[in-house]
C-alpha cells in the first residue's frame, strides 16, 4: 500500500491498478483491459472524505425516521440481509471525474482531486429497494426528501427528492459484485442511486432521515454544487445548483500517456451514460474525421459498453480522441463550462499516444 493512503483506505492499492491521490484512489484504465464487464472490487476507485470507518455489522443498526414517516424502522444487519434483494448493474462515477482536464484542456484549473478518467466503475450492486424500506417505515404523502447519512467522519449526508428515493434501481446495497460490500465501498450498507453523481450514493449508511420539507446541508449547498459564470446563482444558501445527473463519457483502456508499437493495433475502451445504453462511439486520430468504433459485449442501460478500434499507427506522437453518444441522443461535447469545483467534465479528451518503431 502506498504511504499516502495508508491508514485511510483499507484495501491494497498496488500501483499497477491505481493512481494514489492521498486518501482517494483512481483506477488505472489500462488495468481494465483484461477484465470482464464489471470493475472488480480490487480495482474499483475509492473516494471518501475521511478514513474508511471500522464498523461492526453485529452492532450496526439502520434507522429510518423523521417527520416524513409515520412509524419509523430499525433494522439489524441480519434483518437487512433477510429482506428480498434485487441486483442492479450500474455505473458509479464521481462528479469530479475528469477534473484535471479543466486545467489541461480548458486552461482554468479547478479545486479538488485532479482525477483523470479513472474515478468511475461499474459493479453489480445487490440490496433492498429504498422504496421497500420507506414503505415499511410508513412513508407519508407529505414526505419531501430522503437523506441517507454516513457513519463516517465527516458524516456525509445528501438529500434525495422523494421520487428519486422511490425510483426503481435506487437501493440500499449490501453486496458488490457478489461479495459482501468491502469496507472502503460502504460496508455494511450503502445507497446506490443510478444515473446520479456518485456523491449521492452514500456509503456506511446508519440512518435515513425523511423530511417534510426541503433539506439544506453542506453537501447540497457548499460542495457538489456548480459555481461559475454559466450556472444560475441560487436563491437561499446554495452557492450554485446541486449536482444530480452525470453525463455520457468514454475512456480508452490505455496508460496515460500511452506508448504502442508501430503497425496494426486494436485499442479497447468503455463508454457509459447514467441516462441509458450507448448508441455509438466514434474516434478521431490527430484531429481527423470521426469514424465509428465497434461496440462489443453487453451494453446495459446506465452501465457501460466496451468498444474497440483498429489503428495502423505510424511512428510519432499522436492524439486519439473518442466521443460517445447515448440512446437519448446525448453526445460528449468539445468543452465543458468552467465551474469552481471542477465537476461534470465529460468533454472529448485528447489521449496522448506515442508510437515507437
Ligand atoms: N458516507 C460517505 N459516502 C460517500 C462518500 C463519503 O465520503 N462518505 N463519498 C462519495 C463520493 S464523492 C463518491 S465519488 C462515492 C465513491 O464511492 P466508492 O468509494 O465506492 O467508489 O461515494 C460517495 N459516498
Ligand atoms: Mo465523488
Amino acid at each position: 500500500m502506498s504511504e499516502e493512503s495508508d491508514g485511510l483506505i483499507e484495501k491494497p492499492l498496488p500501483s499497477e491498478l491505481f493512481y494514489d491521490h492521498g486518501g482517494n484512489t483512481e483506477t488505472r484504465w489500462e488495468a481494465m483491459a483484461e477484465g470482464g464487464y464489471t470493475t472488480p472490487n480490487d480495482r474499483f476507485y475509492v473516494r471518501s472524505h475521511g478514513p474508511t470507518p471500522k464498523i461492526d455489522a453485529a452492532s450496526w443498526t439502520l434507522r429510518v425516521e423523521g417527520p416524513g414517516v409515520s412509524r419509523g424502522l430499525t433494522l439489524s444487519y441480519e434483518d437487512l440481509l433477510a429482506l428480498p434483494a434485487v441486483s442492479v448493474t450500474r455505473v458509479l462515477e464521481c462528479a469530479g471525474n475528469g477534473r484535471i482536464f479543466f486545467a489541461e484542456q480548458e486552461r482554468r484549473e479547478a479545486e479538488g482531486t485532479p482525477w483523470r478518467l479513472g474515478a468511475v466503475g461499474v459493479a453489480e450492486w445487490t440490496g433492498v429497494p429504498l422504496r421497500r424500506l420507506l414503505e415499511e417505515a410508513g412513508l407519508e404523502s407529505s414526505a419531501v426528501e430522503v437523506m441517507p447519512e454516513g457513519l463516517d467522519e465527516p458524516r456525509l449526508a445528501r438529500p434525495l427528492p422523494r421520487e428519486k428515493a422511490l425510483a426503481d434501481g435506487t437501493i440500499l446495497a449490501h453486496t458488490m459484485n457478489g461479495e459482501r460490500l468491502p469496507p472502503d465501498h460502504g460496508y455494511p450498507a450503502r445507497v446506490i442511486v443510478p444515473g446520479w453523481a456518485a456523491v449521492v450514493s452514500v456509503k456506511w449508511v446508519g440512518r435515513i432521515f425523511v423530511s417534510a420539507e426541503p433539506l439544506l446541508t453542506y453537501w447540497n449547498t457548499e460542495e457538489y454544487v456548480l459555481i461559475g459564470p454559466d450556472y444560475e446563482p441560487q436563491e437561499g444558501p446554495g452557492r450554485g445548483p446541486a449536482i444530480t445527473v452525470t453525463y455520457v463519457n468514454s475512456a480508452l483502456e490505455l496508460p496515460w500517456p500511452a506508448r504502442l508499437p508501430e503497425g496494426p493495433n486494436t485499442i479497447t475502451g468503455r463508454a457509459w451514460s447514467g441516462a441509458g445504453a450507448i448508441s455509438q462511439v466514434e474516434y478521431s486520430i490527430d484531429g481527423g474525421y470521426w469514424q465509428p468504433a465497434r461496440l462489443t459485449g453487453p451494453n446495459m442501460p446506465g452501465a457501460w459498453t466496451r468498444f474497440e478500434l483498429d489503428w495502423k499507427a505510424r511512428p510519432g506522437e499522436h492524439e486519439l480522441r473518442t466521443r460517445a453518444t447515448d440512446e437519448r441522443g446525448n453526445t460528449q461535447p468539445d468543452s465543458v463550462p468552467y465551474n469552481e469545483q471542477g465537476y461534470l467534465y465529460n468533454a472529448v479528451v485528447a489521449h496522448p499516444v506515442a508510437i515507437s518503431r
